[in-house]
């Protein structure tokens, strides 16, 4: 069965080739990419990542998902998209339209950008408030242009909800509702879920965190994602593997679908 190059040695290539189709007759998984928020406003916008603490360019994750998008054969492929009204709750300047108080005891005259405040309930919502980002309609919340769009793939829309912010892709922050990916997945069977975008450490963390616990076999891709701050792509890590996620590079991806 196997070839033998001219010294004798198993060719180990074509061993693994077998083996791969093999495990593929037998398992039978099917496969979905989810790209999280790879939008101009968290790229080169009002949230880009690169002025963020962990300096990370959001950009560097358009060439490893174009890539696979081209090279690895998912049977399922998602956009995400943050499609926010104008009077959402998480924009630190609609701060004055519902009572809060913060997090922190701490007393000031006004609340800073990216303070953690809690929105009065019922229920209670905690809540980062962000600077205005992914506006319905707006250039920044459009996909970004570089992103290769497969006309097969599907586009889901979060944090549309004026009262609830949305890190996940699955459910709202107060897991209160869910969009409809779950019922995509299921709908094509899906087996395996790849978790990609941004940002690692909110909405890429979030949607692996709810996709291993409705059950998929997840993996979040290492290369493929760009995060907030350091301490939150490690937390973020740390509390993924704990939950039984993969966290792979691309190339590794392309071995394993
Ligand atoms: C996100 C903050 C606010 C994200 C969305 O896509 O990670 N972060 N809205
Ligand atoms: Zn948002």
């Amino acid at each position: 069965v196997f070839d033998e190059d001219k010294d004798g040695k198993i060719n180990f290539g074509e061993f693994s080739k077998l083996w791969k189709y093999w495990l593929k007759q037998i398992l039978k998984p099917v496969t979905a990419l989810i790209i999280v928020d790879v939008q101009n406003d968290f790229i080169n916008g009002s949230l880009a990542l690169k002025h963020c603490p962990a300096g990370q360019d959001g950009d560097c994750v358009i060439s490893p998902i174009n890539n696979m998008l081209t090279e690895v054969p998912f049977d399922v492929v998602i956009y995400s998209i943050d499609w926010h009204p104008s009077n959402h709750i998480s924009f630190h300047d609609n701060r004055t339209l519902r009572p809060f108080h913060l997090e922190s005891q701490e007393c000031k005259e006004d609340v800073d950008l990216f303070d953690t405040v809690i929105f009065d309930g019922p229920p209670q919502t905690k809540q980062v408030l962000w600077p205005r980002h992914c506006v319905q309609e707006s250039h920044g919340a459009q996909l970004h242009p570089d992103l290769k769009i497969l006309e097969k793939g599907y586009q889901v829309y979060k944090g549309t909800n004026p009262e609830i912010d949305s890190y996940s892709a699955f459910w709202d922050n107060n897991k209160l509702s869910q969009t409809e990916l779950c019922d995509i997945l299921v709908k094509h069977s899906v087996t395996d879920v790849y978790v990609c975008g941004l940002a690692y450490d909110i909405c890429v963390g979030y949607t692996a965190t709810h996709s291993t616990e409705h059950g998929f076999r997840t993996t979040l891709i290492d290369n493929a994602s760009k995060g907030v701050s350091m301490d939150g792509i490690n937390q973020m890590k740390q509390s993924l593997i704990k939950k039984g996620v993969v966290i792979a590079d691309s190339y590794q991806v392309k071995d394993m679908v």
